[in-house]
């Protein structure tokens, strides 16, 4: 989210969720969102409440809260109206729909919450379901209408409260881990704690990174690494001060010049290829490792002394 510039505002659980542990708790510690879903959840330590017609604002848009219970009596759908899209939660599903044995579901009610609520969308309307088994990820109001094969068609409440029934789903694997853990947001028995050997920050596809400016007030606890080709160091000779240069293509054979006893800042021209180095490093065993994000060009543009 820091790499897209997106800042997240609030995580809205549709529901206390059966099968799977929510990610509300930790999203909201590492991002300060807010956490929000119906009072009807029973769900604690919410920072908003939500009810039915209730509106959640962020940047130009408001999405819609819909109270649709059925398949837990305090689910709730959200809906966008520009770009049409409702977001439904286990309560209609593609080709599916939440079931209605546990968590004080009704089938009746879930047949009144898809056909008189949901079903009055526009038909053009992307459904966007909580879970979907097999992958899919949308599907349209209007597409289910037609098509989903317990409530689409000509399906009448009888139809669905039948099916349901009789459908004698085994209970999800980790229902008895999942919903008292999502009764808590998610929080973890063991809250993960942040590093402590350096305020570092990990990007999408997993590499530590870590500010210019706190390697740079931090030289005499970090070990810096260069590892930028010769062909640039005898071009642009300044360095970070006490850095170490070993060129990326010689790191692997090199591996035994770099000190373990302090934390590696890796370093290149523009920081791309340090995370090659960073990958190099972790695969040998260092742990407290990062990549100087930006590289020299961030550390100059900085103002950071050279040497
Ligand atoms: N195979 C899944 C099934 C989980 C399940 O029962 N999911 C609930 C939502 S919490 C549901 O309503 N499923 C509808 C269905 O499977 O048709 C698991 O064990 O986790
Ligand atoms: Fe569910």
């Amino acid at each position: 989210m820091n790499e897209l510039e997106i800042e997240l505002r609030y995580a809205i659980e549709t529901h206390c969720h059966a099968d799977h542990v929510t990610a509300a708790w930790l999203l909201r510690k590492q991002t300060g969102c807010k956490i929000a879903a119906s009072a009807a959840s029973e769900i604690q330590g919410l920072d908003l409440s939500l009810a039915h017609t209730d509106k959640v604002a962020f940047g130009q848009f408001s999405l819609e809260v819909f109270a649709t219970p059925g398949h837990t009596d305090g689910c709730i759908s959200l809906f966008l109206p520009d770009p049409s899209m409702v977001f439904t939660g286990d309560c209609l599903l593609i080709r599916g729909c939440g079931r209605a044995d546990f968590q004080s579901g009704s089938a009746a009610q879930l047949y009144r919450s898809i056909t008189e609520q949901l079903f009055s969308l526009p038909d053009q309307t992307t459904l966007c379901p909580g879970h979907d088994y097999d992958g899919r990820t949308a599907s349209t109001i209007g597409e289910e209408k037609r098509l989903n094969p317990r409530i689409g068609g000509c399906a009448n409440e009888t139809d669905l409260v039948e099916f349901l029934e009789k459908m004698q789903l085994p209970h999800p694997k980790k229902i008895d881990i999942a919903v008292p853990a999502n009764l808590k947001l998610g929080k973890p028995d063991d809250e993960p704690q942040a590093p402590e050997w350096a305020p570092v920050t990990t990007t999408y596809p997993g590499i530590l990174e870590i500010p210019p400016q706190w390697v740079a007030a931090n030289l005499n606890r970090v070990h810096v690494l260069d590892v930028r080709t010769q062909v640039e160091t005898d071009e642009e000779p300044a360095r970070v001060d006490s850095a170490q240069r070993i060129p990326l293509d010689e790191l692997r054979e090199r591996m035994d010049e770099i000190p373990r006893d302090k934390p590696v800042m890796n370093l290149c021209r523009s920081g791309r290829r340090s995370v090659m180095a960073f990958n190099i490093l972790r695969n040998e065993g260092f742990t407290e490792v990062a990549n100087v994000k930006g590289g020299l060009l961030a550390w100059y543009a900085e103002g950071l002394p050279i040497i």
